[in-house]
This record gives structure tokens, C-alpha cells and sequence, in this order.
């Protein structure tokens, strides 16, 4: 099959994929509709999503060290529905993605987008999960950005021709799986020699690579296991074990999901007390 583009693009609106309900080539808000608010100086407005899940493992993290200042409410963006274009979420993120967290601590509220960002806002709040020195926080920075960098060739390259595409196509699905498997390999290749993406420091870059590749050799990423014959990457798996163990880890993981079993699914958090009688498997 060959496709000549046209001398102009146009937007096909019933292009077939998965999100092409909601996919515009234009930014802005579409609707007027307030974010709701909570009581806690955080609010967080998310999907537990590999980068929505990102924020609420550091958040889940920094409460289990004892830190009540990181108490969050942390409300639910159904990204299906369109929630990311109300005018409440473009205000605060006017890329119309999740996660996006406002900070009302100290009087002035502050807006932050790109999971990324929020990663290490939160870290430098607390100063907790980010080495303290100048050359550990480099090797750290390194691999946060590598995941920030990487991240859209394995969920917009991999992901998207592989599950969500109306039809497969060969060539996309080649090209992402290589570079999907190249990405692994180089992250078992460094967990041979590390325990945590920072030797033997658990950092706000493993909760960052986590969620997706950790998810991913595991099996619970676009149900690809087989296809990409994850089980080669027993360094990675190690260290996914290692980190699905954590408390935290697991709160983190049922925040905002919105799928799968209910018993396993915190739609909205606001205060430890959502988590009773919930308990994610794996
Ligand atoms: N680089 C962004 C990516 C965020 C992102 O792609 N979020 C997706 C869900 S995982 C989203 O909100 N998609 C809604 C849309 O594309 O309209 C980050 O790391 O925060």
C-alpha cells in the first residue's frame, strides 16, 4: 500500500484511530468548565497513565517518609471525554496533557506541566529522591531526560501503531519496535551495572523510567510482551520486582486508574483513607 501526500495537509477527522475523536491540530480550550478543588496545597489533575503515574509514586513516596506537606488531592482527567480541553486545564497546562499539578503552598499558586518538570519540582521542594551532589544529580538529570526524550518512541511510535492503530503497517510497527528494543536494551545493559538508575540511589529517575519500561517487560504495556520478547531483559525485570515491592509504588500505581478491576482502581485521591480495601495485583 502507498500513500502520495498531498501538496497541503488536511485534517481527516474519521481517520479511524483511537484518539482521533479527540485529536485536533489546533491547541486552546474547547469548553468552559472550572477544574474542582481540593483541600490540600497540591492538586494534581491526572490519569494513571504510565506519566500520570509517574507523579503520584513521588507523591506516594514523600507521604511514606513522613512528609505531610505532601498531602494532594489529586482528580481525575478523562482524557477520552476531552477533560484536557476545558478551560480550568488549559489554564494551568496549554499543552492539554496530563499530569498538571498547581501548588497553592505559600499564598502564590503556581502551575506546573510536563511530567518531567513536576518530577523535579516536587524533588527540589523536598529535596528528597535527588542525589546531592553535583555530579549524582547530573548522572540522575541524564537519565530523566533520556525517559522524556525516549518515552514518545515506545507510547506514540510502538504504542500507538502497534495497539491503537486502525490497521498495522509494517513498516511504523518495524521501525518503533527496534527502537523500542534498543531503548531496553540500554537500560538493562546499565541496571547490569546499578541496582537504581543511580547506583544504588532510588531517584525520581527510576520513578520516571518505571511506569513505562518497568510496566512495559513486565507485560502490562500494550500487551506486547510476546512481541517484543521482554523476557531477554532480566536486568530490567530485576529491578522492576524491586520497585513493585514498594507501598508507595503500588498506591501510586492505582491512582486515577480508571480501568481494570475496580478493587484495584483509587479514581480520585484525597487522603489516605481512599486506599482501604484496594490493592493492585502485581
Ligand atoms: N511529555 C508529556 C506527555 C504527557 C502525555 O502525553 N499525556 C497523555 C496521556 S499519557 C495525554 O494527556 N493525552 C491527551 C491528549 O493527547 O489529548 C509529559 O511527560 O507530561
Amino acid at each position: 500500500m502507498s500513500y502520495t501526500p498531498p501538496k497541503v495537509w488536511k485534517h481527516n477527522e474519521g481517520n479511524g484511530g483511537k484518539f482521533a475523536g479527540i485529536n485536533r491540530p489546533t491547541a486552546g480550550a474547547r469548553v468552559q468548565k472550572e477544574l474542582p478543588t481540593g483541600e490540600h496545597p497540591f492538586q494534581l489533575y491526572s490519569l494513571g497513565t504510565p506519566n500520570g503515574v509517574k507523579v503520584t509514586i513521588l507523591f506516594e513516596e514523600l507521604l511514606e517518609l513522613g512528609i505531610k506537606e505532601a498531602e494532594y488531592d489529586a482528580f481525575l482527567i478523562n482524557i477520552g471525554e476531552g477533560d484536557q480541553f476545558t478551560s480550568g486545564f488549559v489554564e494551568i497546562n496549554p499543552n492539554s496533557k496530563i499530569p498538571a499539578l498547581v501548588d497553592k503552598n505559600g499564598g502564590q499558586s503556581i502551575s506546573i506541566f510536563e511530567s518531567g518538570a513536576i518530577l523535579l519540582y516536587l524533588a527540589e521542594k523536598f529535596n528528597k529522591f535527588l542525589p546531592d551532589t553535583l555530579n549524582r544529580r547530573a548522572e540522575m538529570l541524564s537519565w530523566l531526560f533520556w525517559q522524556v526524550g525516549s518515552a514518545p518512541y515506545l507510547g506514540g511510535g510502538f504504542g500507538h501503531f502497534y495497539a491503537y492503530a486502525p490497521e498495522k503497517f509494517e513498516y511504523p510497527i518495524d521501525r518503533f519496535a527496534m527502537e523500542t528494543k534498543r531503548q531496553l536494551d540500554v537500560l538493562d545493559q546499565h541496571l547490569s551495572k546499578n541496582q537504581y538508575m543511580v547506583g544504588d540511589e532510588y531517584t525520581i529517575a527510576d520513578m520516571a523510567i518505571f511506569p513505562w519500561y518497568g510496566m512495559l517487560t513486565k507485560g502490562k504495556l500494550y500487551e506486547a510482551a510476546e512481541f517484543l520478547s521482554v523476557h531477554e531483559y532480566k536486568n530490567i525485570i530485576r529491578w522492576s520486582d524491586q520497585l513493585l515491592k514498594r507501598e508507595a509504588v503500588q498506591r501510586g500505581r492505582m491512582v486515577n486508574k480508571a480501568w481494570g478491576d475496580e478493587s484495584e482502581q483509587v479514581l480520585e485521591r484525597h487522603s489516605s483513607k481512599d486506599f482501604v480495601n484496594k490493592k493492585i495485583r502485581l
